[in-house]
């Protein structure tokens, strides 16, 4: 064939569009580095001690059993459960203060109608001196307000991660439901130890979303699968 051949276009013109998980994930991006948090990324394959132990989550946590987790190499290592480790390393390698938030891929033997095995989810930390809960609350109803609009009802309900103390899980009403949509609280002063950091002087909050569940909330999908079955059908919605 000469290179001086000309073609016609394709006729095909049909962009394709942002996957509604992506939508998600960069409106929260945008929002979150707007107020100063940086973006960290790690590795999907993680060191027991970074998925776990450095978060005090103990070797009998149900979490850490062969049926909830996937171990690899001879359980030497796990694929993450969530993002947390990227955050583990940005407070071992970073100078206080910090504000990270860490996007990603995170993988959990679940699988149903709202569960599957890989799922995305978004982090944050901030570590500084004096950080409350009074911040946190406010950067929650941000974060809420941005995504379901000001005139949502928020519930802050008492609850317990290994991670932080106190710990809770805010809720939203829809009609006369009241529905999960994250988890968050201050960061253990123990976890705050196991990454020398000094914990007479800082303080942290962190949060942690998955991001099918606010996309299915958003968006009024039912089932979760629906996202990567690639049927163009669902994915045009999203234009
Ligand atoms: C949930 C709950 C949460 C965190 C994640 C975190 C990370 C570090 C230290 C302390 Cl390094 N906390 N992350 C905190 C509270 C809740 O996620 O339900 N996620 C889907």
């Amino acid at each position: 064939m000469s290179s001086k051949e000309i073609y016609l276009p394709s006729k095909n013109k049909e962009l394709g569009s942002i996957h509604p998980i992506n939508k998600v994930k960069f409106s929260l991006e945008k929002l979150l580095c707007s107020f100063g948090f940086e973006i960290a990324e790690g590795p999907e394959i993680e060191s027991e001690k970074y998925n776990f132990d450095m978060l005090n989550i103990p070797s009998t946590h149900p979490a850490r059993e062969m049926h909830d987790t996937f171990y690899v190499n001879n359980k030497k290592s796990v694929l993450r459960t969530h993002t947390s480790p990227v955050q583990v390393r940005c407070m071992l390698s970073n100078k206080m203060p910090i504000a990270f938030i860490s996007p990603g891929k995170v993988y959990r033997k679940d699988d149903d109608s709202t569960h599957l095995p890989m799922f995305h989810q978004i982090e944050g930390i901030y570590v500084d001196e004096n950080v409350n809960f009074a911040h946190l609350k406010d950067l929650i109803y941000k974060i809420c307000f941005s995504l379901f609009g000001d005139k949502i009802k928020l519930r802050f309900r008492p609850s317990f991660f290994p991670f932080t103390e106190p710990s809770a899980e805010v809720d939203i009403l829809f009609g006369d439901k009241w529905l999960e949509i994250l988890g968050c609280g201050i960061v253990n002063p123990k976890v705050l130890k196991n990454c020398s950091i000094d914990t007479k002087k800082y303080s942290g909050l962190a949060f942690g979303l998955g991001i099918e569940r606010i996309a299915m909330l958003k968006y009024g999908v039912k089932d979760i699968r629906d996202f990567y079955k690639s049927n163009l059908d669902f994915l045009r919605q999203f234009k």
